[in-house]
């Protein structure tokens, strides 16, 4: 049988049957296990991974894990304690990354946004901006947000505006994360929740939000969860997603998570060029010329500096 992986603790997983979403607690397979200890992770298996399993105790709901799936994505953090190269995977098989942003109330920045973006892209993983709150905006707020979405999705970026209060684009929400696996992010106090409890009213959304751990420089090991608005429908509530990304992410390759950068690859007179000051450079061009969102080449240089979790 086949199944997913909604929890982990320990060495014991939660795993949804594909069959009927049951849920069985299940163990690694013994001979499995030894394969999968031979892969440099601290965690072989994680949130969001496929497996293969079959039923140890009915009664009990307990069973075995014997074989893993291959992924489609994961996202990763090098665990910078050990001497040796471990790695930690927070989660798996993620297929889309929603930030839940707010013009105020609290202001989500547009460098927080970027660096958000530029980790979803490292892991590989489709994002998605929601601005939520939009009843609280004047004339001025909205024409901001009008801007904002003509930025982002030119560059792939879907953006959706919502009001818990006035149940704007919450059809839209509901219909963005039916039959997928969603991860949410975003500062503490701009509805995620909210958003959640009009999918599945009473949604207790335990997100540890993602500023409280930057802020913090928590550095502890944290784990994922995935929860089932409803039948097929899952989001992970997988914590510190800020903080993961760009720790590893050399100068040189920032550009390629930015895709107005990486679209004018090697178009620059360096093949070098870090965009920064150097003749004859494609990417400062675009920006002098508009075709790329001074906001962004900001974050870009921001990020560049390694000063972006002052923002
Ligand atoms: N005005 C307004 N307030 C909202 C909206 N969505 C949520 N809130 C309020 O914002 C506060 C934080 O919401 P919550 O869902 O707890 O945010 P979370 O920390 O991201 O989970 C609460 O007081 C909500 O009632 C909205 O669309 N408009
Ligand atoms: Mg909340
Ligand atoms: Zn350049």
């Amino acid at each position: 049988m086949e199944g997913l992986i909604m929890r982990t603790t320990g060495s014991w997983y939660n795993v949804r049957s594909d069959e009927d979403g049951s849920m069985w607690q299940c163990r690694l397979r013994g001979k499995f296990k030894i394969i999968l200890d031979q892969k440099k992770t601290t965690n072989p298996i994680a949130v969001g991974d496929r497996v293969v399993w079959e039923t140890e105790n009915e009664l009990e709901k307990t069973g075995l894990i014997t074989d893993i799936l291959p992924r489609d994505n994961y996202i990763i953090r090098k665990s910078v304690h050990k001497k040796t190269a471990h790695s930690h995977i927070l989660a798996a098989n993620i297929q889309q990354a929603i930030l839940i942003a707010t013009l105020a109330y609290p202001r989500t920045s547009l460098g927080f946004v970027d660096r958000f973006l530029v980790t979803a892209e490292s892991f590989d993983i489709p994002a998605r901006i929601i601005f939520n709150k939009t009843d609280l905006l004047e004339e001025e707020g909205r024409a901001f947000l009008d801007e904002l979405k003509r930025t982002y999705e030119p560059l792939g970026y879907p953006c959706l505006f919502t009001s818990t209060l006035t149940g704007e684009g919450i059809d839209e929400f509901h219909a963005l994360l039916k039959d997928k696996i969603s991860l949410l992010s975003g500062h503490s106090g701009v509805g995620k929740t909210s958003l959640v409890n009009t999918i599945s009213p009473a949604f207790n959304l335990p997100t540890k939000e993602v500023s409280d751990f930057a802020e913090k420089g928590v550095h502890t090991t944290t784990f994922a969860e995935m929860f089932e608005l409803e039948p097929n429908t899952f989001i992970i509530d997988a914590p510190g997603i800020k903080e993961l990304g760009l720790v590893e992410m050399a100068k040189e390759e920032l550009h390629h998570f930015f895709p107005e950068m990486s679209k004018r690859f090697g178009e620059c007179k360096y093949y070098n060029c870090l965009h920064l000051n150097e003749p004859d450079c494609a990417i400062l061009h675009a920006v002098e010329k508009g075709e790329i969102a001074s906001s962004r080449y900001l974050s870009y240089l921001s990020m560049i500096e390694g000063d972006d979790n002052r923002r």
